[in-house]
């Protein structure tokens, strides 16, 4: 068993344990540690190994606004260059020390007497904090379909986000089970290696076309050298994908007629590869776009239409030693089962436990809903922040972006915690309560509470995923730190009282 005592514990490497990393740094946080459960940072991006994973946000908008990477090589760069730019970060703000690897946190404990979290591993070795950034991400998850007979399989089966690179496909018989934003990339990717491919598809989603495109050159060297020009561009993407928010969040004559170009590009580009209407007709969704994720591709359609290719519509009944029964009476025959099945979303604050003050579990706290203010702290559970957290997701802009939010109004909090003598600090319950039903109120008009089923929606129907309102305007609320929204405690920060 191992131990050791910080100013701040970051839980996570990804996007957000590392930019967690650098705003301590920048706050002059000297002592604290970046808990990474993994071997290397990088977070979804580098679980996420799957051929043809790529970013649906363009980098230089899905990146962080003072790491500007004038090299992305397209405008949706693949994996491992994405997975590459957060090692870079790592180095440049000298983060690998910070990073204590292989820790994987089981349980976040409030210690009263002690004004500190004690962070426990599944190994059981503890850290003290006086405060903790849960950045765990909300795709950390894999979600995997408990399908009678699935563990008969004689094949490989593996999940999207744990993919067997030792599995090689060549000549193989292959299902992938979904049609989310992972299936979209890794059907093309794979499609002319295998033998036989089927698809099976539960729910047909809705697809725009990808605008993606090589960065010449010269355009890299002239953001190298005018890194405005590569400001302006970010901006320019911003506000592209901001202005797709108003099919989601609106009702009037723009949403109506976002949502028809929406369903007309996507019928465009199943025509352009099924023109038997029929078939066509299975790939049309039946949901308001948006409402799950609205994905991007310029080759799902044309894979599915390749000859070695089948869209299995009927439902998947059972699993035997050699494939998959569909509700249909078909038995499809496999050598590999992919499951891009997506990720337990909506299961928060799983698979950690938070035990706040008087021991209360932050799983039974939300039980109902997950209730925070602005999806960064939560009543009951002084010095923890959450960065993605609950009420936070994105249909339509980059959560790098909204990271970087919440890092604002964290590191003014430390600020003023270290500034003031405050030793800590715990949402006021009302403020939380509030916050939540204006939440709840607000998403009930939006695209993700029109009747589908999504990874936006938990068990009891509650939209608590998703912002239900633009970026900037979560930018303009959630960036200041707000003394008045929260009970204090005086003392200094970071000096842990040692246990009675
Ligand atoms: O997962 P998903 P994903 N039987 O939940 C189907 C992010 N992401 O990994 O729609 C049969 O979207 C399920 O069917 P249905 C992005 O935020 C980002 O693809 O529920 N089918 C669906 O088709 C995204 O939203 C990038 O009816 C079952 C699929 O599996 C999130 O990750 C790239 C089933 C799951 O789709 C998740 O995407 C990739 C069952 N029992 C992912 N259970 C970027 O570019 C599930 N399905 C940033």
């Amino acid at each position: 068993m191992d131990s050791g005592v910080v100013e701040l514990a970051i839980i996570g490497s990804g996007f957000g344990g590392l930019g967690a990393g650098v705003m301590a740094i920048e706050q002059g946080i000297d002592s604290f540690v970046i808990l990474e459960r993994a071997k290397a940072v990088g977070g979804t991006w580098r679980d996420n190994t799957y051929p043809g994973c790529a970013c649906d946000i363009p980098s230089h908008l899905y990146s962080f606004s003072f790491a500007q990477n004038s090299e992305w090589s397209r405008s949706y760069p693949a994996q491992p260059e994405i997975e590459e730019y957060l090692e870079r970060v790592t180095d440049n703000y000298r983060l690998h020390s910070r990073v204590r690897f292989g820790f994987d946190v089981a349980e976040v404990r409030w210690l009263q007497e002690q004004t500190c979290w004690s962070i426990t591993s599944h190994e059981g070795d503890i850290v003290l904090a006086s405060a903790v950034i849960s950045a765990t991400g909300p795709l950390s998850q894999p979600a995997t379909p408990d399908f009678p007979g699935l563990s008969d399989f004689a094949g490989e089966v593996f999940h999207s986000a744990n993919w067997r690179h030792d599995v090689s496909l060549d000549g193989k018989k292959v299902g992938v089970v979904g049609t989310g934003a992972s299936a979209i990339q890794l059907v093309p990717a794979i499609a002319d290696d295998v033998e036989h491919l089927d698809v099976f598809q539960r729910t047909p989603p809705w697809v725009l076309p990808r605008d993606d495109r090589p960065a010449p050159l010269w355009r890299r060297y002239l953001y190298q050298w005018l890194p405005f020009l590569q400001r302006l561009h970010r901006w320019r993407i911003y506000a592209r994908q901001e202005f797709l928010s108003l099919a989601f969040l609106g009702k009037g004559k723009i949403a109506n007629a976002m949502t028809e170009r929406i369903k007309q590009e996507t019928k465009t580009l199943i025509d352009a590869s099924f023109p038997d209407p029929e078939i066509a007709a299975a790939l049309v969704p039946t949901f308001k776009p948006g409402c799950k994720r609205l994905l991007i591709s310029n080759d799902w359609y044309s894979a599915l239409a390749k000859p070695n290719v089948d869209v299995v519509t009927a439902s998947i009944e059972r699993v035997d030693a050699t494939g998959i029964t569909t509700s249909d009476d078909r038995h499809h025959e496999l050598d590999v089962l992919v499951l891009a099945t997506g990720f337990a979303v909506t299961d928060f604050p799983s698979p950690l436990t938070f035990i706040g003050r008087n021991g209360v579990n932050l799983a039974e706290h939300w039980e109902d809903g997950a209730s925070t203010d602005f999806g960064i702290t939560v009543s009951g559970f002084p010095n923890l922040w959450f960065l993605a957290g609950p009420g936070t997701g994105l249909g339509h802009n980059s959560i790098v972006f909204m990271i970087e939010v919440q890092l604002q109004q964290i590191g003014r909090a430390l600020r003023y915690m270290r500034s003031e003598s405050v030793a800590s600090i715990e949402l006021r319950q009302e403020v939380e309560d509030a916050s939540y039903a204006e939440l709840q109120r607000r998403v009930a008009t939006t695209v993700w509470a029109s009747g589908c089923s999504s990874w936006y929606i938990r068990e009891n129907g509650r939209v608590d995923t998703i912002w239900p309102g633009t970026t900037t305007e979560y930018w303009w609320r959630a960036r200041r730190f707000a003394p008045n929204r929260y009970l204090m405690t005086a003392g200094r920060f970071g000096q842990i009282t040692p246990s009675r």
